[in-house]
């Protein structure tokens, strides 16, 4: 396996997008089994594009391999939802350099048997990264496909020792007033929280996020450590993570505080749900040009062969 060789770039070529659009087109003409090889791809030859970026090195996991076209760069980095930093979709891109990311602590707390605070370059140790393709869908009905890079949240909450009380697990982000200017909005009851039940906090498809496209997470995508849940609406992963919570019971999140009958506490990806404003049948993929045709939204974002037992039993019109 190890013998198989990634297909080579022209130097004038190399930027992350392309070093790894490239790299996956090898692995479907491979057959993708044979992954693995591909460790470490984006190394520091990736760095050229942005000297201010930090590179982080992952391994490709190809349980999480898609056959999508990844999104761009560009577009995943300047096309946002970021509310602290206003609500435009380019404000982020435009304010959130302001974000102070070190030093960073983030405390696990409540229902677990060793609390503990970590810096986060602690946490950017405490398991290998992997690089893995995620779709995102925001209840806006557009959508991206993003490398992201991390590992599973089971990881960190394993070595914590939830407790049998924990039943859920709530997510904290940043407040920090002088650096953000969309906190004055009262749109949201700052900090922005969210939450998941445990068994989806424990799915292995639930991901700390460190970084995208080779390089540590931009501000703007929720620098330094944010949550990626792929089979839920994108306003499910908070980013700018500073505290976690074990729970016994379901934490009051703040789209459910805002809008309860708009954004549930679950937000699964369903395309039968119409959100009460606008359907959620189809969605508009990022970058595909103006004239692209819509497509079709999936179930669970397209991730129910995975997660779709942790429901059953659940009348998913009343959760939404
Ligand atoms: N702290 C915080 N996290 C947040 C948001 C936010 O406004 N504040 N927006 C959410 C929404 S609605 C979406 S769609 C995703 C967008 O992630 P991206 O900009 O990295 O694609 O972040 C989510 N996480
Ligand atoms: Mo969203």
């Amino acid at each position: 396996m190890s013998r198989l060789k990634l297909p080579t770039i022209a130097p004038s070529e190399i930027t992350p997008e392309a070093v790894w659009q490239s790299r996956r087109a090898w692995l479907k003409q491979a057959g993708m089994g044979a992954l693995a090889a591909g460790a470490g791809a984006f190394g520091a030859s990736s760095l050229a594009q942005d000297a201010q970026a930090i590179g982080l090195s992952a391994t490709p996991n190809p349980d999480f391999l898609l056959l999508d076209q990844a999104t761009s760069e560009k577009d995943i980095t300047s096309y946002n939802n970021y509310y602290e930093f206003g609500t435009g979709k380019t404000d982020p891109f435009e304010n959130a350099h302001k974000l102070q990311t070190r030093p960073w602590a983030v405390s696990i707390e409540g229902e677990v048997a060793r609390p503990r605070t970590f810096d986060i370059d602690d946490l950017l140790k405490l398991a290998p990264m992997e690089e893995r393709l995620y779709r995102l869908r925001c209840v806006e009905a557009w959508s991206m496909v993003i490398p992201w890079i991390g590992y599973s949240l089971s990881t960190l909450l394993k070595a914590v020792e939830p407790t049998s009380k924990a039943k859920f697990v709530e997510f904290t982000t940043v407040v920090q007033k002088e650096n953000m200017p969309g906190v004055k909005s009262r749109i949201i009851d700052w900090p922005y929280v969210e939450g998941l039940r445990m068994d989806e906090a424990m799915h292995p498809l639930t991901m700390l996020v460190f970084g995208v496209y080779g390089k540590q997470l931009p501000n703007q995508n929720g620098a330094p450590m944010r949550l990626a849940v792929p089979w839920k609406y994108g306003f499910k992963s908070g980013k700018s993570i500073v505290r976690i919570r074990l729970l016994e019971s379901m934490p009051l999140t703040s789209w459910v505080k805002i809008a309860p009958q708009e954004y549930g506490f679950y937000a699964n990806v369903n395309p039968e749900v119409p959100h009460p404003r606008w359907s959620q049948a189809t969605e508009r993929r990022i970058g595909g040009g103006f004239f692209a045709p819509r497509i079709d939204t999936q179930m669970y974002n397209g991730y129910a062969e995975q997660v779709a037992s942790l429901y059953a039993g659940l009348d998913l019109r009343e959760n939404y």
